[in-house]
């Protein structure tokens, strides 16, 4: 319409019978005038409505931040994995290193699911038994916003020869911080190094998946899980979303 309004200098029968006859002419306008003023009118109703639909969006777009974006924690004993894991969940490019408390703060990326779903997702200072006591309160303090999480991911070395005590370490732990009603999963990583019989046995005996960290093909069933703990009840997701 914008682009007809400076053509409108003559043939506007067409248009005043789109306009369908509502208005009629003022006084001493001439049928071009009269054209003229009702291309305008439809201008602006058409620019109104296309206002409206912006603040419908905005509308949108503030709901869709305020809804909340689940937050998803990685723990787990020292050198269990955790960083590796976050990385190459998040293509991203964390601290990794074979040694103890090569994570010593929290580092947080967005991971994308199918359905315009997405988490955050928190790597965190790796766990020990008998932390020294000087360490303990910095070490509180790190694991604060442990609260917040929705869902915890509990990440083992399996290919570590003491990973049941250091399961139980972390749980204690987990304990000791308030945190052990967070709904978890128990992943079972490195099971590049270990064989197939002994993996197939934990997974008999624990409630978990397993993974390489190194290996993004084996990722599938830590996603999964992942995605049923968080979205399982649709509706109360979408009571959520008003
Ligand atoms: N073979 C193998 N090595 C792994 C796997 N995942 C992690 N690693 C190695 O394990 C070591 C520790 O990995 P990190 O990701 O730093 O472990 P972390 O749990 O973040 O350690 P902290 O930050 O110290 O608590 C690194 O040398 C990794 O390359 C895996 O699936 N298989
Ligand atoms: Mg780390």
């Amino acid at each position: 319409l914008k682009y007809m309004l400076p053509r409108l200098t003559g043939k506007g029968s067409a248009m005043s019978r789109l306009a369908g006859g509502i208005g009629g002419r003022g006084p001493g306008e001439t049928k071009l005038e009269v054209d003229r003023r009702r291309v305008k009118e439809r201008i602006h109703h058409i620019e109104s409505q296309l206002k409206e639909v912006r603040k419908a969006r905005a509308v949108q777009k503030k709901k869709r931040l305020q809804r909340h974006v689940p937050i998803v924690s990685i723990v787990g004993y020292t050198n269990a994995g955790k960083s590796t894991l976050l990385n190459n969940l998040t293509n991203s490019d964390t601290y990794v290193e074979q040694r103890m408390f090569a994570t010593l703060d929290t580092t947080t990326r967005r991971l994308r699911f199918p359905k315009d779903r997405e988490i955050i997702i928190t790597d965190t200072v790796g766990f020990i038994r008998d932390l020294p006591e000087e360490l303990v309160d910095a070490f509180r303090a790190t694991l604060d916003e442990l609260n917040d999480a929705d869902l915890l991911v509990h990440v083992v070395d399996i290919s570590s020869p003491r990973f049941e005590a250091q399961i139980e370490s972390v749980e204690r732990i987990l304990r000791d911080l308030g945190l052990d009603e967070k709904p978890r999963i128990l992943v079972f990583n490195k099971i590049d190094l270990v064989d197939e019989e002994m993996v197939r046995n934990v997974l008999n005996r624990y409630e978990g998946v397993a993974i390489s960290a190194l290996n993004r093909e084996t990722f599938y069933p830590l996603i999964e899980a992942i995605e049923r703990q968080l979205w399982k009840e649709e509706p109360a997701k979408e009571k959520v979303l008003i």
